[in-house]
């Protein structure tokens, strides 16, 4: 099995892991998940997170082939327009994409919002084969958190988006628009047969009960054995209760109505108003 070169970039303001997964013998790679940051009291974006990204390549002398989104995140910025104006790449996401532009174009009332995926240069489908350098990729549709998640196996690592957590803290929220316990089941259990060595790596980290430090790394055979919303004791009918009731409970993430804005447009921000400003909206008592 091809093994990857891969280094992780967690950003603790969103609880985002940003990785560079890379082949050895040709320098080339694919950063998976990039982070803008942005504050939200005053409205700034700013890229010490992607440039973090950019001085590793630089000084690994990593050329790069993709610029990778799992899902279009809720929680936080994507960093991908200003990665490939930087380094080149081709953006790609889930085919069902176009779903969550379509539901999204109406919460916003996004006028001018294509629902084709266009904004990406690539859309991806289950079992459809890429590589980075001369490592295979392959994509696994894995709804659930959202219709249009996606993981990424690279060589013998898989990047897991929003399905899995760390074992010690279970697994995604189903309750965004789309989203379904029962898919989430089905995915995780697809992720799940992959060999037992296969390195996963999470997507977020919030810690867990007991742990001070954050993670992102696991095994397949370990989450099978461990996970503690999906080990192999639990029934899908207990996930779905489970997962349901847990849903409920959540609060709506810090950073939901800029980012979806942002990222269904595949991370571009909205067209300039004639005053040469570019603004987000907030939908007041519709979401
Ligand atoms: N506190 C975080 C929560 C973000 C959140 O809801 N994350 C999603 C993934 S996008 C999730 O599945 N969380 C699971 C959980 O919080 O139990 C924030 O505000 O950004
Ligand atoms: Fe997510």
């Amino acid at each position: 099995m091809q093994r990857p070169s891969v280094k992780a970039f967690f950003d603790e303001a969103t609880y985002t892991i940003t990785y560079i997964v890379s082949d050895p013998a040709t320098s080339r790679a694919a950063i998976i998940d990039p982070v803008l940051d942005y504050d939200a009291a005053s409205g700034r974006t700013s890229t010490v997170s992607a440039d973090a990204v950019i001085g590793y390549l630089e000084k690994n002398g990593l050329g790069v082939d993709w610029i990778l989104e799992t899902h279009v995140h809720a929680d936080h910025l994507s960093g991908a327009p200003y990665l490939q104006d930087r380094l080149g790449g081709q953006t790609a996401i889930g085919a069902r994409v176009t779903a969550v532009q379509e539901t999204f174009k109406g919460v916003f009332n996004l006028a001018d919002l294509a629902t084709d995926g266009s904004q990406f240069d690539r859309l991806f489908s289950d079992g459809d084969a890429f590589a980075v350098g001369d490592i295979e990729g392959r994509v696994m549709g894995t709804p659930g958190h959202t219709p249009a998640c996606i993981t990424y196996v690279i060589g013998d690592t898989a990047y897991v988006g929003d399905t899995l957590f760390m074992q010690d803290f279970g697994t995604a929220r189903t309750d965004f628009p789309g989203g379904s316990a029962s898919q989430l089941y089905a995915s995780i259990q697809k992720i799940l047969s992959l060999p037992d060595d296969t390195r996963l790596f999470m997507c977020h980290d919030y810690k867990a009960p007991g742990r001070d430090v954050y993670a992102w790394e696991t095994t397949v055979a370990t989450q099978r054995d461990e996970n503690v919303h999906i080990n192999k004791t639990v029934s899908e009918q207990e996930f779905v209760a489970m997962r349901e009731s847990r849903d409920r409970e959540l609060g709506m993430p810090r950073l939901l109505l800029p980012s979806i804005q942002v990222n269904v447009r595949a991370g571009q921000f909205p067209d300039p108003e004639d005053n040469d400003v570019r603004y987000l909206k907030i939908p007041l008592n519709a979401v």
